[in-house]
């Protein structure tokens, strides 16, 4: 690396990394090179190290919308790329005032805590993927895992709100999720998810301790109508998913072959495999009663174990070395990628010779055609649209930059090195992501390491640090670091996504078909009441429905009486339709706070059990008297 490079003027990228020597003599090459082909050496220059800009000045807008999961939080966040702003948290599995998530009778419904069954509070978000069409984004749906307690989540895109929750039976730590890349006609649109830990079928109480009897399962769930397909019994512990571009097959990596429930158990084998699934030849079976049920739940499951009649017809074990995380396909669709984990190599596996093997044309073995060396700890890959893949590796604490058709070349036994540059980052990076990189639209501008560790990098916090996210411009031969970024732990993953492709609106319309606006609809009409313009309490025995208008900075309401032990349901309608004007109802010390945006209307239903005098107050600052925005509850002993 040169010392003009700004970089190195920082000091954050000292020129040669630790593995970086054997690269430094290649980049003189390529900037001869350039030379030779006419190029002035300040153009060849930009073209060896990227140059891109990640400032944002004031005013403008970032290029692209990332999609990052929340981890612990149980909910998704968007990110502006590249200036690594949070412009947004869509709450999913878990409770959030701004918006009332968890707390308004529609959150409620979605997250299954109206009915009288066991209550789910917590969420563990790790993989975010939206939904596809022909190989990229549609633009309407977001989907992501629950790893926590076993369920699959859908965000519309149009409002960026979660809309529905899946509960995926006898599964236990629902990790890689993946949706088809593309919509066949006539057929469903699947998002596959792997269920990682191993558990008793049904885990009733039966098979406690013969792990041997414990399965895991590979879910089908249909992304439009948000219900449970079919599952595939699978050997091994199921890591990562993701799906081939032209809809025949989903994937997982496998761990734990060995079926072990310790660790040292789980690590024995020098080979573990990744997974495919021949989607459609599943479909087929399910169609025509090939199947079984497990416990109370109908949901249709076949047999793809190992040494099962499925494998090789549902299933194909391909084998890869030790223990592999993650699972990415090129945005050609020919390759998909596994990483090692505990072995130093990535495995190319070649998906037209799994198209073979499914017909038995040639072993699963010999779906492989490259496993070059990275380094230590490989996790995740990611792709230019130029060729290149982007490995994480965790233990080096670096990003490799590879070439995929050199390492083709490499296993066949030319003497070619396929890795192009490495690079730190600080420090034990998880995912990586880039650019459109999980779709044909790869465009090799910014890649994101979302590094698990940030020790020095950050003002000290105490002994838990933020996660740092590092911006990588990775638009020249050689990868630039440009920004670090705090996040609170722990995003495992994220998608970067064109800005153009994202369309939400700015306020809510009265849909003929939006969910949310049903329920009001269905109970105006039994009250004979006209929602959103009137504001009227309505009685019926003990329940008692209030129908409140908003517009600031009054409550149609100012106040409103009820008995002790009702049960009230207030609803709000916020006839604010200019951009940005929200309205909250809080009320006090009944625990109940949330937002109504724009043109919006929620509900909250509780039980009046303590007389006396409440306020209920708005909490979104929507005008200079925004303050005096407030009424009283008046509870009658
Ligand atoms: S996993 Cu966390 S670094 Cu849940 Cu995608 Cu690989
Ligand atoms: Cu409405 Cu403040």
């Amino acid at each position: 690396m040169s010392k003009k490079d700004p970089i190195d003027k920082k000091g954050t990228n000292k020129g040669l990394t630790r593995r970086g020597f054997l690269t430094t003599a290649i980049a003189g090459t390529v900037v001869g090179a350039g030379m030779a082909v006419g190029l002035k050496p300040k153009e060849a220059k930009a073209r060896e190290v990227g140059r891109l800009s990640s400032e944002v000045p004031p005013g403008k807008l970032d290029d692209y919308y990332g999609f990052w999961s929340g981890g612990h939080s149980g909910e998704i966040r968007i990110i502006g790329v590249p200036s690594m702003r949070e412009l947004k948290r869509i709450p999913v599995f878990n409770f959030d005032c701004t918006s009332g998530w968890g707390i308004t009778d529609y959150s409620k419904k979605v997250l299954g805590l109206d009915k009288k069954k066991r209550e789910y509070v917590v969420g563990d978000t790790h993989h975010v993927h939206l939904s596809y069409n022909n190989g990229t984004y549609d633009g309407k749906y977001a989907y992501v895992n629950d790893k926590a307690n076993a369920r699959l989540a859908r965000i519309r895109i149009d409002y960026l709100e979660t809309d529905a929750i899946v509960e995926l039976p006898h599964c236990q730590g629902t990790h890689g999720i993946f949706p088809m890349r593309t919509r066949l006609p006539g057929k469903p649109y699947y998002v596959f998810c792997n269920s990682e830990f191993r558990n008793p079928l049904p885990n009733d109480g039966r098979d406690l301790d013969d792990p041997k009897k414990y399965g895991a399962l590979h879910t089908a769930v249909d992304g439009e109508k948000m219900e449970v397909a079919w599952q595939v019994l699978v050997s091994g512990n199921m890591d990562l998913c993701a799906t081939d571009y032209k809809g025949l097959f989903s994937m997982a990596t496998c761990y734990n072959s060995e079926e072990g429930v310790v660790l040292a158990e789980m690590t024995r084998a020098d080979r573990d495999w990744a997974v495919f699934f021949n989607v459609w030849e599943i479909e087929k079976a399910v169609k025509n009663g090939e199947y079984f049920t497990i416990g109370n739940s109908k949901v249709p499951v076949v047999d793809g174990r190992r040494g099962s009649k499925g494998e090789g017809r549902f299933t194909l074990y391909v084998p890869v070395p030790k223990s592999p995380h993650g699972v990415n396909v090129d945005p050609t669709g020919r390759y998909a990628i596994c990483s090692g984990k505990l072995s130093p190599t990535c495995t190319v596996i070649d998906l037209e010779l799994v198209e073979k093997a499914f017909k038995g044309k040639v072993k699963p073995e010999d779906c492989v055609v490259a496993q070059p060396e990275v380094g230590l700890g490989p996790l995740h890959t990611v792709f230019d649209g130029r060729g290149n893949a982007y490995t994480s590796i965790f233990i080096d604490s670096q990003v490799t930059k590879w070439n995929i058709k050199k390492a083709i070349r490499q296993y066949k036994g030319e003497n070619v090195n396929p890795i192009v540059h490495k690079i730190d980052v600080h420090y034990q990076v998880g995912h990586v992501n880039a650019t459109m990189s999980e779709t044909k639209e790869a465009d090799g501008k910014w890649l994101v390491s979302l590094n698990k560790f940030s020790k020095d990098r950050f003002l000290p916090v105490g002994p838990r640090h933020p996660d740092n996210d590092q911006l990588i411009d990775i638009s020249g031969r050689k990868m630039r670091l440009v920004h670090d970024g705090s996040v609170w732990p722990e995003p495992h993953d994220c998608v970067i996504v064109r800005r153009d492709i994202i369309q939400p609106r700015v306020k809510r319309v009265y849909d003929a078909n939006d969910p949310k606006f049903e329920m009001y609809r269905k109970w105006a009409k039994e009250d004979g009441v006209k929602l959103g313009s009137e504001n009227k309490v309505i009685r019926k025995g003990r329940k008692v429905r209030v129908y409140m208008t908003s517009l600031a900075p009054v409550f149609g309401l100012t106040e409103f009486r009820v008995k002790k032990g009702d049960t009230v349901t207030v609803i709000v309608t916020n006839n604010n339709k200019e951009e940005d004007v929200s309205h909250g109802f809080c009320l006090s010390l009944y625990d109940i706070n949330f937002g109504i945006d724009p043109g919006a209307t929620e509900s909250v239903t509780f039980k009046a059990d303590k007389p006396g005098v409440y306020w209920y107050y708005c909490t979104w600052f929507c005008h200079a008297l925004h303050l005096e925005m407030r009424g009283r509850m008046i509870v009658e002993p």
